[in-house]
């Protein structure tokens, strides 16, 4: 297998590659640093009015009435909107992408904090939100239901009385695994270790909040949607549907976006609002969120109460693991996640170990929370499963006295196991893990750190180590099983050679930040010899890309990646018949030489790709079928996921007399296939690296019993900066996709699964001399004081 380490990047070992794949620097990078990106809140449209949004203060309450009078009064105010005015037209209620329906402006009920509740339009930004203050509404203050355990206790209010016959809040159970076996493999096991797991509610924060601009052009029936979307097609297709728009005559751009990490794969009231806007006013009309009402409204992440067990025999082999989950979705279910998964991913839950049985069962409920569900760089639930997967195994090696690496080493899915069906019916394409782990453990020096570890407890020194190993399923997905409100996972890709060898290719699926503009001019690069700098990626745009998902549950590289390497195959193919009629040999005689035809045997007779696109738009005759130009265009449907791996070791030192934790040491070693831009892997790797001592040490959306959202600002809701992690140490090995045209699987949200165990394995570890086996996160110096004190908190 290849491997390698990494540290820092150094501009000395920026390998330009004039082709392929390579460390080549972002293409994008020269508009976004320079403050030249183009963001949806840099749209400004002549007339362009501003929409600002009444939110709701209470979790629960029914509305008795709203006076907008004052509001509608204010000069420069052109419209002032609740969930009335939209009922009349039909339009108060949205689909969510899981098949629920959500308020677009609350009706009957607020059913959580920050719930949109109505909309004034004005002529700037600040009249629109000063008339916000002159709304009237008089609410009819509800009890909430917070505590998703509360959720389901017979006197528990409804939430959702809006639907019909509904009596309590339960949203959906689901279950996947052999029960029966399951419990047989555990009544005959030596050893079973249970643990109650929470993994908190936290929030993407992306820098930028979501937003849009809406223009609908009466005379020609058009709407154009500047919107901060990781899925433009697949919101288009909704806003038809809704909107009852023709989809023909709508046009989503999404322009840079500031980052998404899920956040903005849901539609929002907000957008919904800026279309009825633009439509009544007949004006341009710009809706963008303030921080606090990104935190409270927008779709958060994780919220599972679990409970793992783990089976084992008395040596260390693991036999079986089981898990119950209690779900909470909040007051509408808004997950973004496979029709046919309504639990995402969460099914990887037996994680990289060849097991005998595994059973979930899973129970969701609403609460008078914010919806979402799955975001925050999760792969669809795969970060909830790896975390209690990676978290029980640790339990594991405490009650057995093993070492967690050797525990992990010894229940690996071994390489000749691949393809690899789990015992919940996945299958895994592809692995190597041992030398992945390997790998970690001597970049670590793991047993000198256990030397070092044990010299300190010595003298009552608190250090700790932490091992998380993962599998990620990524890459959605196979069209016979896989649709979002039944529109197929599959990507559309287009690529175009100009007469001058200048390429174009079109995307469907959206950069967040991920560099797609760079790596997909890469992948068509190394398939058809054309340098990057000559290919133009365009994305983000419905009217000029093909239809397609979006980015999320890291899928551009599985699916719209492999789209780039076939429809680059597909011009190449052509641009072989070409070259036979321009070289006069046959098509057997020819070899492809990155960039170039040339005659076999004789290298000296050749031409290169721009030749061969000069000719195919250029005068004279084409080899009988031909037709002139050079372009394809194709639709990839994956025939599997991809399934990334890694190892990671953390190292912590615990403050005794002020219990904070400092993360000393990380070391992440990645395995997502066929790297084809290792810079950018390398960022993705330490963003995720970043945002998991965030989950792990700092990150909260807590509620207070009224339902206040306790994390409305950055202020509260702390995220990580530079100060709290250190020089991440990056790793690799490459066990390529087998069914991935280039062999490559997804990366992007790999650190963001992989590093929260790897982080509180590592607290544990340092408090085990107190005898703790779990805390739960976001680990502050409060809850680790707790956990020293042996007194749980609720979370
Ligand atoms: N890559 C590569 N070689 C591979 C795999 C990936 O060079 N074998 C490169 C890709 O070409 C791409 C990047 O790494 O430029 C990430 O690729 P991929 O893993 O396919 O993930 P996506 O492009 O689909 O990005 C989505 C993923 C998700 S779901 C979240 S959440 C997240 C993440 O990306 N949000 C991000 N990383 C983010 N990074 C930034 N800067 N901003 C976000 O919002
Ligand atoms: Cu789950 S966050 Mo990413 O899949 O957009």
């Amino acid at each position: 297998a290849v491997q390698g380490s990494e540290r820092l990047t150094t501009f000395e070992d920026n390998d330009q590659k004039p082709v392929g794949h390579g460390r080549m620097l972002r293409k994008e990078d020269p508009r976004l640093v320079r403050g030249r990106g183009r963001f949806t809140d840099d749209i400004q449209l002549p007339g362009m009015l501003h929409l600002a949004i009444l939110r709701s203060p209470f979790a629960h309450a029914r509305i008795v009435g709203i006076d907008t009078s004052a509001a509608a009064a204010l000069p420069r105010v052109r419209a002032v909107v609740t969930g009335a005015d939209l009922a009349a037209q039909g339009l108060a209620w949205m689909p969510t992408l899981s098949g629920d329906v959500q308020a677009v402006l609350a009706t009957d009920k607020v059913r959580f904090q920050g719930q949109e509740v109505a909309f004034v339009v004005a002529e700037d930004r600040y009249t629109a939100r000063d008339a916000l203050e002159l709304i009237d509404v008089e609410y009819d203050v509800l009890e909430p239901v917070i505590d998703a355990r509360r959720a389901l206790a017979p006197d528990a209010p409804v939430i959702r009385d809006d639907l019909d016959g509904k009596t309590n809040n339960h949203c959906f159970d689901w279950e996947t695994g052999d029960k029966d076996a399951t419990e047989a493999v555990f009544a005959a096991a030596d050893v079973v270790v249970r643990q109650d797991i929470v993994y908190p509610r936290v929030h993407p924060a992306p820098m930028e909040t979501c937003g849009a601009v809406a223009d609908f052009d009466a005379v020609e029936g058009r709407l154009k949607l500047w919107s901060t979307t990781q899925a433009p097609h697949a919101h288009r297709t909704l806003y038809a549907i809704v909107a009852g728009l023709p989809e023909h005559k709508i046009q989503v751009i999404s322009p840079d976006l500031g980052g998404g990490f899920g956040n903005k794969v849901p539609i929002y009231p907000g957008y919904v609002c800026a279309i009825v806007a633009s439509i009544v006013t007949g004006k341009p009309v710009k809706w963008m969120e303030d921080r606090s009402e990104n935190l409270i409204s927008t779709g958060f992440a994780r919220d599972y109460i679990m409970r793992g067990e783990i089976a084992a025999t008395r040596d260390g082999r693991i036999l079986g693991i089981r898990t119950d989950v209690l779900a909470d979705h909040g007051a509408f279910n808004g997950t973004a996640a496979p029709v046919k998964y309504p639990a995402g991913f969460f099914g990887v839950f037996t994680g990289s170990y060849d097991i005998e049985a595994a059973y979930c069962s899973m129970t969701a409920v609403y609460t008078n929370k914010a919806p979402g569900g799955v975001a925050y760089a999760c792969s669809f639930r795969i970060t909830e499963a790896v975390y209690l997967v990676e978290r029980i195994v640790d339990c594991l090696a405490a009650e057995l006295g093993m070492d967690p690496a050797e525990l992990r080493l010894k229940n690996f899915i071994r390489p000749e196991q691949f393809p690899y069906t789990t015992k919940t019916g996945w299958v895994y394409d592809s692995g190597d893990y041992e030398p992945t782990m390997r790998l970690a453990m001597d970049l670590a020096g793991y047993a000198e750190l256990r030397k070092e570890q044990e010299a300190k407890r010595a003298n009552g020194e608190l250090m700790g180590i932490g091992i998380a190993f993962f599998t990620e399923a990524v890459g959605a997905g196979p069209r016979k099983d896989m649709d979002i409100l039944g529109l197929g996972m599959a990507d559309g890709c287009e690529l175009r050679v100009h007469p001058t060898g200048k390429a174009v290719v079109r995307l469907s699926v959206q950069s967040q930040g991920q560099g797609h503009e760079t790596t997909f001019a890469q992948i068509v690069a190394e398939e058809i010899g054309i340098p990057p700098a000559d290919i133009d990626v365009v994305h983000g745009d419905t009217d000029n890309t093909p239809f397609g998902l979006g980015t999320y549950g890291s899928r551009s590289t599985p699916v719209s990646g492999a789209a780039a390497a076939l429809v680059a195959r597909k011009v190449r193919d052509k641009a072989r018949l070409i070259a036979s009629a321009m070289l006069e040999v046959s098509v057997a005689d020819l070899d492809w030489e990155k960039g170039r035809f040339q005659v076999k045997g004789d290298p000296g007779k050749s031409v290169t790709i721009q030749d061969i696109a000069m000719r195919a738009h250029g005068a004279g005759d084409l080899p009988d079928g031909v037709e002139g130009g050079l372009e394809a265009q194709i639709c990839y449907n994956p025939s599997n996921l991809t399934y990334p791996h890694g190892a990671y070791i953390c190292v912590v030192d615990i403050d005794p007399g002020t219990c904070e934790v400092k993360v000393r040491r990380f070391i992440a070693v990645d395995d997502c296939g066929t790297r084809i831009n290792p810079m950018i892997i390398e960022g993705q790797v330490h963003g995720g690296l970043t945002d998991g001592v965030g989950m792990a040490l700092m990150e909260m959306i807590a509620f207070d019993e009224d339902g206040n959202c306790l994390g409305a600002s950055l202020m509260d809701y702390l995220i990580p900066t530079a100060l709290e992690v250190p020089d991440w140490e990056t790793g690799f090995t490459v066990t390529p996709s087998p069914h991935h045209p280039i062999g490559a699987k997804g990366v992007g949200e790999s650190a963001t699964v992989g590093s929260p165990p790897a982080i509180v394995n590592a607290v544990v570890d340092a408090l085990a001399p107190y005898g703790v086996r779990h805390a739960d996160m976001p680990l502050t110096p409060s809850r680790v004081w707790d956990a020293m004190r042996g007194a749980p908190r609720p979370p």
